[in-house]
């Protein structure tokens, strides 16, 4: 179950990815040159980037607001993704969902919602289908530690518990929500002990190192897919910027995760120390990733904008049943 040499290459790989398209979407957000709303994971790649080695194909990935690592970890439509920053028609939600709303049903992901704390439902409901499905699929369903403390994560885990659902709930404990730092809002040392209410395992790992953290997801992937059930695992990490600024976030403490918490810095050293990586390859992989940055950010500028009379298509459902039937 260990990851091999290739493997740590390619989380390396993802890492770069989502730090190089973050990077130049907070950019490109701060100078005004991309609409809506944005809710970078600059500093968390580590997370979803490990999780590309725990998770399969057939299984569902659901994330909070801050998503756009996982979306990309898990191969959705990378282009798509980039028309949808621009809120282009060609993107992935039609432009009408932007930064905050990333979903590829072909590769099961929902990367993205607003509500704070809706997550944890959406993961138990993604449980029950991966469940009733019958094909061993499991669940992984991703939301902050703020996201925590809302009365969802209890209900959505208790059932899951109770209906020995195969998700694990993964809390990307950054410390920080909109104004608060986690020592004033949460009461738990780790938000892993919250487990014992439901008796399911609750583990604790750095977030920032890719290797411990698929090293506990595997165990846990592992279980759910045996039936066992639910379980958390709590990743300790850290936002090196809120929504593009850093207005709510203390100027030190950013250094501090920043120089010496990088998880990208640190996991390039330690393919160097194992001898797995070295200048020349590191810098042939950032530049394919850079020039397939700049084919997608080129794909959204020539996008074109949703029109007016299309805003209140895909709103609703249509049943299955009903396929003509329009709205219900
Ligand atoms: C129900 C709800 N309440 C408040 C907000 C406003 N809001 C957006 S992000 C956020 C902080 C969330 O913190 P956390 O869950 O720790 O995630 P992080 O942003 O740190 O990744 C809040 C309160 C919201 N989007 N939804």
């Amino acid at each position: 179950m260990a990851l091999t040499e290739k493997d740590m290459l390619d989380v390396y790989e993802t890492m770069i990815l989502i730090r190089e398209s973050e990077s130049q979407m907070t950019s490109l957000y701060q100078n005004g040159k991309l609409p809506g709303h944005i809710l970078p994971c600059l500093g968390q790649e580590a997370i979803p980037s490990a999780f590309s080695k725990v998770l399969k194909g057939s299984d569902f990935v659901v994330t909070g607001h801050r998503g756009g690592g996982h979306y990309i970890a898990r191969g959705g439509d990378f282009k798509g993704m980039w028309a949808e920053l621009y809120m282009k028609r060609n993107g992935v939600m039609k432009g009408k969902g932007g930064q905050m709303h990333l979903v590829d049903m072909q590769k099961n992901t929902i990367a993205g919602n607003a509500i704070v704390g809706a997550t944890w439902v959406l993961g138990t409901g993604a449980g029950f289908a991966a469940k009733l499905g019958k094909k061993g699929a499991i669940v992984a369903c991703f939301g902050g530690e703020g996201a925590t403390n809302r009365g969802t994560f209890h209900e959505a885990i208790n059932l899951a518990a109770v209906k020995k659902l195969p998700v694990i709930f993964v809390c990307e404990n950054n410390r920080k929500q909109l104004w608060n730092d986690i020592s004033e809002t949460t009461a738990v040392k780790n938000i892993a002990d919250r487990a014992a209410s439901y008796d399911i395992p609750g583990i604790t790992v750095d977030g920032n190192d890719p290797v411990a953290v698929y090293e506990k997801a595997a165990k846990l992937a592992e279980r759910a897919r045996d039936g066992d059930g639910p379980s958390i695992l709590e990743c300790k990490t850290f936002k090196w910027t809120d929504s593009g600024s850093n207005l709510r976030l203390e100027k030190e403490e950013v250094e501090y995760w920043k120089t010496r918490k990088d998880p990208v810095a640190l996991f390039k050293k330690k393919l160097e120390g194992m001898k797995i990586l070295d200048a020349q390859a590191d810098e042939k992989i950032r530049k394919a990733i850079n020039e397939k940055i700049e084919k997608a950010i080129e794909f959204g500028q020539q996008g074109k904008d949703p029109l007016p009379e299309e805003a209140l298509e895909d709103v609703y459902s249509i049943p299955v049943s009903n396929k003509t039937g329009g709205a219900h």
